[in-house]
């Protein structure tokens, strides 16, 4: 029996780099309450570039040495001879001992994937910043940690001599990138400070992959390009690829839009996607961290899922995200695809699993653009606001200071005489800005 998974997915990645369907695989999925549904499982096979050729299904607990039973298993080692498969995609979490088992049972060199694996594989391949790259690297580590230290007690009295610990390897290799992506978190979080210093309003929008999260950034945000911005706000683009396939968006991407007469930078996020532990998510914190550090956050949800699909995406999105410093506002996309009952059925399901976590539900088409003024009446009144009025002499230094007050927030001027009454509304530190500044025109 072979038992060291760490060398075998090795050998997987180093076949992941394409993603055409170049390879075939067959899909298996288990559950204990029902009949499993695969078409998430599928979809993100296709993500990763494999051509699914067969389907198997079990309704039953999870079995010991295969995780499906041993008929099960010795069914899907006879259909990988059948279609000549390159791989079996597990819709499930395999133990080392049953990755080895398996390993053993299927033809030589078929590859055993299960769903962390295979969502980890499409981020690889695909993952584009340094900070994705990394973060990437780091959810593989530690999630081939625990099965390496497993493997390596049961082969210790073998092998202690030999080879050195890839234990101790890993968990060095988990401190660097840790290391690296604190730095670069940091950066992020400065980066975002500066922009809130400069009068801009944050605002993320986050949910489940393939909810509609990119087409909904092209919807609200300005066709104004980004690049006048300082350099080194590198992460500041025109692109957001909308594609109908899961994961197609691997880091963060962030583009101007005017709300309301607010100043705003919209972030599109990494989707979300059920059964990856905690720690493997977290690690992909540049999206958690654009949410919990947002002034406002929409939360997209696709409303053409049928209902109890969208129940638990929308659950497994919220469980994963904290709340932004302003409100949560819940987007139900896609309306364009369902009549009215069902977006109401909708809401109300929004309501019983967001309860008290939302502020508001909108319904919007992204593609359409059916919703999208309420969606930016909704956001506008979303963000944390604070106004201040000023009665300034008509010099020139009020006229600089109107200038500036344009770019940092929203303003009405009234003339009067030899005197300018400006309303101001903005971000709370802006507005302690914008008095400070008046105060010292009126005493200057
Ligand atoms: N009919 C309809 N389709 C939509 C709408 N919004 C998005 N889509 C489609 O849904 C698919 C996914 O859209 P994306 O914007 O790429 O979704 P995403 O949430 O960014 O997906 P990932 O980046 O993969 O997590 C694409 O095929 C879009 O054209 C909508 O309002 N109506
Ligand atoms: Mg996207």
């Amino acid at each position: 029996m072979q038992d060291s998974p760490p060398a075998e997915t090795d050998a997987q990645r180093a076949t992941t780099s394409d993603d055409d369907a170049d390879r075939t695989a067959i899909v298996v999925a288990r559950d204990a309450d029902e009949q499993p549904d695969t078409t998430e499982i599928e979809r993100l096979a296709r993500a990763a570039g494999y051509e699914v050729v067969d389907t198997l299904t079990q309704r039953r607990e999870e079995g010991g040495q295969y995780n499906v039973g041993r008929g099960k298993a010795e069914e899907l080692a006879r259909r990988v001879v059948a279609t000549d498969a390159d791989a079996a995609l597990f819709d499930l979490e395999l133990t080392p001992g049953q990755y080895g088992s398996l390993t053993a049972l299927l033809p030589d060199g078929t590859g055993v994937v299960d769903r962390h694996r295979l969502v980890l594989d499409i981020f690889e391949t695909g993952a584009g910043d340094e900070a994705a790259r990394l973060q990437v690297e780091l959810a593989r580590l530690r999630y081939e940690l625990p099965k390496l230290r497993e493997t390596e007690e049961r082969t210790h009295m073998q092998r202690a001599a030999e080879t050195g610990s890839r234990v101790v390897d890993t968990e060095r290799r988990i401190r660097i990138v840790e290391n690296k992506l604190d730095e670069l978190t940091d950066r992020a979080s400065e980066r975002r400070a500066e922009r809130r210093e400069q009068g801009f309003d944050l605002v993320a929008i986050a949910g489940y992959t393939n909810a509609g999260k990119s087409t909904l950034l092209h919807r609200l945000a300005d066709d104004l390009a980004v690049d006048e911005m300082a350099p080194d706000h590198a992460d500041l683009d025109g692109v957001a690829a909308v594609e109908d396939r899961l994961f197609k968006t691997l880091d963060t991407t962030t583009r101007r839009a005017t709300i309301g007469g607010r100043r705003v930078l919209l972030t599109d996020t990494v989707g979300l996607v059920d059964g990856i532990p905690h720690d493997l998510v977290a690690s992909f914190s540049a999206t958690l961290d654009a949410v919990a550090d947002s002034d406002a956050a929409l939360l997209v949800v696709d409303a053409s899922d049928p209902l109890p699909t969208m129940r638990e995406k929308l659950r497994v999105s919220l469980a994963e995200l904290d709340d932004p410093r302003g409100e949560l506002l819940v987007v139900l996309n896609k309306s364009d695809l369902v009549d009215d009952e069902a977006l109401e059925e909708r809401r109300n399901a929004v309501d019983s699993v967001a309860g008290d976590r939302t502020a508001e539900v909108l319904a919007v088409s992204a593609l359409a653009g059916g919703g999208a003024e309420n969606l930016r009446d909704a956001v506008a009144a979303a963000l944390p606001s604070e106004t201040a009025q000023f009665d300034l002499p008509n010099i020139g230094d009020t006229q600089s200071f109107l200038a500036w007050a344009h770019d940092h927030g929203r303003v009405t001027a009234e003339y009067d005489g030899d005197r300018v009454r400006v309303e101001f509304a903005g971000r709370p530190a802006v507005v302690d800005r914008a008095r400070s500044r008046a105060t010292a025109i009126r005493e200057g």
